[in-house]
């Protein structure tokens, strides 16, 4: 077997509540499996205001920070868990800029999406963060490693 070199990176990504009411969980899973990224967690949930906070503790004095609370809890929301190399910057890049009308084309905000206020899906913006919000938003338990080389069914 050939050691990969590479760092494996683990990054947050939610679906936030207007796109699960829009049916675009389907959708959005979709981008990062066909990328070729790993699923190592997965669950609808429904976030308490104090979670919803601590998420974006980094944002607490601005303006648009109550707005945004009352957004994330306004319905479930989809968690993720996705693992591998250089996916935090990735991740970013396929989800597109924080203001949908600046992101481009072919991104998911680019593509799905109109407000910064509801611009449909989060990922962490580093690896780091990666780890602190999976551990925030996932129990141990709920989270899988696996190893999609040695899946018995694809032989
Ligand atoms: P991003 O990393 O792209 O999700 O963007 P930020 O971490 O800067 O912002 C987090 C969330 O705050 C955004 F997804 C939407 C919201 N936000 C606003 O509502 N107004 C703003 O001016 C900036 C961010």
């Amino acid at each position: 077997q050939i050691a990969s070199l590479e760092q494996v990176d683990q990054t947050y990504i939610m679906v936030k509540p207007d796109s699960v009411q829009r049916g675009l969980v389907g959708e959005i899973i979709s981008r990062f499996e066909k990328k070729g990224f790993k699923l190592t967690g997965l669950k609808l949930f429904q976030c308490s205001k104090e979670l919803a906070e601590e998420h974006y503790k980094d944002l607490k004095g601005k303006s648009f920070f109550p707005k945004l609370i009352d957004y994330i809890t306004s319905g479930p929301v989809v968690c993720m868990a996705w693992e591998g190399v250089g996916i935090v910057a990735s991740a970013r890049k396929l989800i597109g800029a924080t203001d949908p009308l600046q992101a481009e084309p072919g991104t998911i905000r680019g593509d799905l999406a109109v407000q910064t206020g509801r611009n449909i899906v989060h990922g962490s913006d580093s690896p780091e963060n990666g780890k602190r919000e999976i551990a925030l938003w996932f129990n141990e338990a709920e989270l899988c490693q696996w190893n999609p080389a040695q899946a018995p069914w694809l032989r």
